[in-house]
């Protein structure tokens, strides 16, 4: 979904609220934009891997159409849901009123088949946010799309830009072999894992390796991306060869550019970077190597007047996926929390133990009281095999780290077999929200708790 900061300038120009399609979707699923808005039919379809055409669920392409709006707008889709089973849409990320967080059960009843809901909210908060499913493991299939909310005022210079979503995929691939680079085998013992299940294939954009999504760009061009990490099962690092990335946003919030070589993204995880496009021109790979299991992703960054260069094979894998990983600890917020002096108000220690929260599985699960404006800490410590990416709706959170204030986030991945994790946030969003692993089997499994207040 490339859009260039020209053509995004021309299409807001017209437009409010501008509808980018994916570049082979099915106008008829995905629908006409409504007055003001957007129509987002979720329905069974076939989506093309490579020439191998795959039944799945979605909102007409996979990922879905992207969504972009401008900070202070007002967000109005009309859901309507054309599957076999109940079906709701979540807005990740964002912190709207509570009735429009999109979660079965807990902040809508969930929306029957052949029949519609209308989502409407303001966005005053810029950033890189996703939207997904949010009944069931529904998120697994196609079903989720890239939302990006522009700031009134950009303050970053760059040339152009491009979303990538990244995904562990299942649907039609009984059969499929997948690819690997060699030298990529984990040592199981210190191996970061994320999660356990199969997954035979892994899609940028909805595509395979073997049919990569192409960036273009003029060389020495300034491009940022913003890499989304929408996968249920799946960690990802990811580095582009011959380039290095400067951090920009962790989950949409704006932090002090720190430059690495590769992200490590949980499920659920965004980070905006920007990098500069080799001055000498090229085909670069963009490499996406899931933490702790086979499989191989990849993108192609091809530089305009390089037609001659090579392009890189399927499995060649960038040197950078080794080099200088971003830490929680080297980020910090350019515009942190406004904490209060003192203390918090409230404190709650958990230890993540296998897929519980505190000792307890969701629906059997006690809710976590706090009441508004008051100021939350979360404690967490991991004595799990896995990484657990715990996201909580409704709030932006401070990931406070040993040296003080790191980044804003709203997903924060706490490491296996004793890692800890501590964020606050501000209850000033009343509700009933859920506080969850993004691992979508854990969540099923009950890694589940909800943080109420009226
Ligand atoms: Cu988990």
């Amino acid at each position: 979904m490339p859009v260039t900061r020209r053509q995004f300038l021309g299409l807001t120009a017209a437009a409010g609220l501008t509808l980018v399609t994916g570049c082979t979707g099915r106008e008829p699923a995905a629908g006409p934009r409504t007055a003001g808005g957007l129509r987002l039919t979720a329905a069974p379809m076939r989506l093309d891997l490579a020439g191998h055409a795959v039944p799945t669920w979605g909102y007409g392409t996979v990922p879905g159409p992207e969504i972009r709006l401008r900070a202070g707008e007002v967000l109005r889709v009309q859901l309507r849901n054309e599957l076999s089973e109940d079906t709701t849409v979540h807005w990740h990320g964002l912190a709207p009123p509570n009735a429009m967080d999109g979660v079965p059960g807990v902040t809508q009843d969930p929306v029957a088949p052949g029949a519609g809901f209308a989502y409407e909210f303001e966005t005053p908060i810029p950033g890189s946010f996703m939207y997904h499913a949010h009944v069931g493991v529904q998120l697994d299939r196609g079903l989720y799309g890239p939302l990006i909310v522009e700031p009134r005022h950009e303050e970053l210079s760059y040339d152009r830009e491009y979303t990538l979503m990244l995904d562990d995929w299942r649907d039609g691939m009984d059969a499929h072999a997948g690819h690997e680079p060699a030298g990529a085998d984990p040592d199981p013992a210190d191996a970061v894992s994320f999660g356990g299940r199969a997954y035979p294939l892994l899609l940028v954009n909805g595509r395979p390796p073997e049919d990569p999504p192409v960036l273009e760009a003029r060389p020495g061009d300034r491009v940022r991306l913003r890499v989304m990490n929408i996968a249920a099962d799946t960690g990802f690092r990811v580095a582009v060869a011959g380039h290095r990335l400067t951090v920009t946003h962790t989950d949409g919030m704006p932090v002090e550019p720190v430059t690495v070589d590769a992200l490590r993204l949980g499920m659920g995880e965004r980070y905006d970077v920007l990098l500069e496009a080799a001055p000498s021109g090229g085909v670069w790979q963009i490499g996406v190597q899931p933490e702790g299991r086979p499989g191989w992703g990849r993108a192609v960054l091809r530089c305009t007047g390089s037609d001659a260069s090579p392009a890189p094979a399927v499995a060649e894998r960038p040197a950078e996926l080794d080099g200088r990983l971003v830490a929680y600890e080297e980020v910090v917020a350019r515009e942190p929390l406004s904490l209060p002096a003192g203390a918090p108000d409230r404190t709650y220690d958990f230890v993540l133990s296998g897929t519980q929260i505190g000792g307890q599985s969701f629906p059997d699960a006690d809710p976590l009281p706090v009441a508004e404006g008051e100021w939350v800490r979360v404690r967490m410590r991991n004595t799990s095999s896995k990484w657990h990416p715990m996201h909580l709706h409704g709030h932006h959170f401070q990931v406070l780290t040993p040296t003080g204030l790191g980044p804003v986030k709203d997903t924060v991945a706490v490491p296996a077999r004793g890692g800890e994790v501590t964020f606050d946030f501000l209850a000033t969003n009343p509700g009933r929200w859920l506080f969850h692993c993004h691992n979508h089997h854990h969540m099923e499994d009950g890694m589940v708790r909800l943080v109420e207040y009226r």
